[in-house]
């Protein structure tokens, strides 16, 4: 791990400035020779000095240099950053100058890997970091923020040495049975409630997800009632074919949709209905994947008309998922029915919209806004990556099965192994039990130069 690595950290393109950062024991060695500064002191750690850099006799470009001392920096390794000019040329020259000078080009990632393998931040935090590169909306930026200042991290930590706790409590007994057995209904007691709180940041998680990555909302209902002319109309373009045929809309499609500080991925979909035509039939098949995966639904209907079976063949699929909005769409026509008799017929709210006049829209967003601002959730440290949500899951399943064998009276060495399998889940979480394979697939995900 003594080699020192090099990548540039800014986009490809043109730019104000574009950054090469060096990374390793070698790093001011390597800058020196190419970077030549205008005055010749030596560079403290954690000042910027100014200077031209050289290809062979040539200048290329005036650049600042700055440098960040082991190990308090990014990685935990001593680390050079120049900021040159923002062209495709001047940063690969440079690039290229710091690998002919002996550092190895960075795989993507690896600056942030350095820093979770060096231990300056758990995986848990560097996943947080490329959350927030990725961030589109207040929420996801504030989630992300949160996670890097180790909000997961710390929770899962205390989660862990509670367990711990509990596990030196019963093995002080498997290991001197001269001594009382523990306790087992303070024993149960505990775990379960460690468990219940695993149980229930994982139970958040589909909604962090949601915030933080894009609330899934799917448009459905039976052919003709104006879904893609909802999608239209909500995104304020022509982007989804609408005519008076039904059956027009085959294939999902997905818009984001900023709303208030939420991320809306809206799908529209192929109107439900029995169909004969084939290709219909593969849209519909896509239509219920989509609704079933979705987190919120939007139920059109077309208010000018009476509801049929297709109508209520919908409802019957739908009505089991959590969060269904009813959109009485056409309201411009005259309406055959109202809202308040809707809700108390389907017991979800309606609202009358008109996606051609463009009417109602406004109370839609805002109830969507209220549906998912509600609860502690934005206040709370809700897991907002699967794999975590997964991991927490599986902890809490451990545990309950170690409670369920201290209620069974079974041997305390068989609680502890559930204990230990419990402790590893959430090692997957912030790293400490995380293999080789799964750490190199989560940073290969990562943009090069961070
Ligand atoms: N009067 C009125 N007509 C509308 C409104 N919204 C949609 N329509 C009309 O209803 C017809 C169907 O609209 P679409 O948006 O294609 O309906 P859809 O639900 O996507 O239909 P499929 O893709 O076939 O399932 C078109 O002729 C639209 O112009 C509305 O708010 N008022
Ligand atoms: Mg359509």
């Amino acid at each position: 791990m003594n080699e020192t690595i090099a990548a540039v950290s800014t986009p490809a393109g043109r730019g104000g400035i574009g950054i090469v950062r060096i990374c390793g024991s070698e790093a001011l060695r390597i800058a020196a020779e190419f970077f030549i500064l205008k005055h010749k002191k030596p560079i403290k750690p954690y000042t910027i000095r100014y200077g031209f850099i050289y290809d062979g006799g040539l200048p290329i470009d005036e650049a600042l240099l700055s440098y960040m001392k082991a190990p308090r920096s990014y990685t935990a390794l001593d680390t050079v950053e120049i900021n040159c000019h923002g062209g495709y040329a001047v940063v690969q020259k440079a690039l290229g100058l710091a690998l002919k000078a002996g550092a190895r080009l960075a795989e993507p990632g690896e600056f942030t890997k350095l820093a979770f393998l060096n231990g300056r931040i758990d995986l848990s935090q560097a996943e947080a970091v490329m959350d927030i590169i990725n961030a589109e909306s207040d929420y996801a930026l504030a989630s992300a923020a949160r996670q890097l200042s180790g909000s997961v991290k710390n929770r899962i930590s205390s989660l862990r040495d509670e367990i711990l706790d509990v596990q030196a409590l019963i093995e002080v007994s498997v290991d001197y049975p001269e001594y009382e057995d523990a306790d087992r209904t303070v024993i149960i007691e505990r775990l379960s409630g460690i468990s219940d709180k695993l149980t229930n940041m994982a139970a958040f998680a589909n909604l962090g997800r949601a915030l933080a990555h894009g609330v899934k909302t799917a448009i459905v209902g039976r052919p003709n009632t104006g879904k893609s002319s909802l999608l239209n109309a909500l995104l304020e373009r022509e982007r989804a074919i609408v005519t008076e045929i039904p059956g027009t809309t085959r294939d999902v499609l997905s818009e984001k949709l900023h709303v208030g500080s939420l991320i809306l991925d809206l799908m529209d979909t192929a109107g439900l209905r029995q169909s004969a035509d084939s290709i219909e039939r593969l849209g519909i098949e896509r239509t219920l994947a989509c609704a079933s995966e979705a987190d919120l639904i939007l139920w059109i209907l077309d208010a000018s008309c009476e509801m049929n079976e297709d109508d209520l063949a919908v409802w019957e699929i739908i009505r089991g998922y959590r969060r269904v909005i009813g959109v009485l769409n056409k309201s411009d026509l005259p309406p055959i029915w109202d809202t308040d008799g809707m809700a108390a017929r389907f017991g979800i709210p309606f609202f009358n919209v008109s996606a051609r006049y463009l009417y109602g829209l406004d109370s839609v967003k805002e109830h969507i806004i209220n549906l998912f601002a509600a609860g502690d959730i934005t206040s709370g440290d809700a897991l907002t990556a699967e794999r975590h949500k997964q991991a927490a899951e599986r902890a809490a399943a451990s545990l309950q099965n170690a409670a369920e064998a201290a209620g069974a009276g079974l041997p305390d060495d068989l609680i502890s192994m559930d204990l230990t399998e419990a402790v590893s889940a959430l090692g997957e979480i912030t790293g400490e039990n995380a293999g080789g394979d799964l750490i190199d697939r989560i940073f290969s995900s990562f943009c090069v130069g961070k």
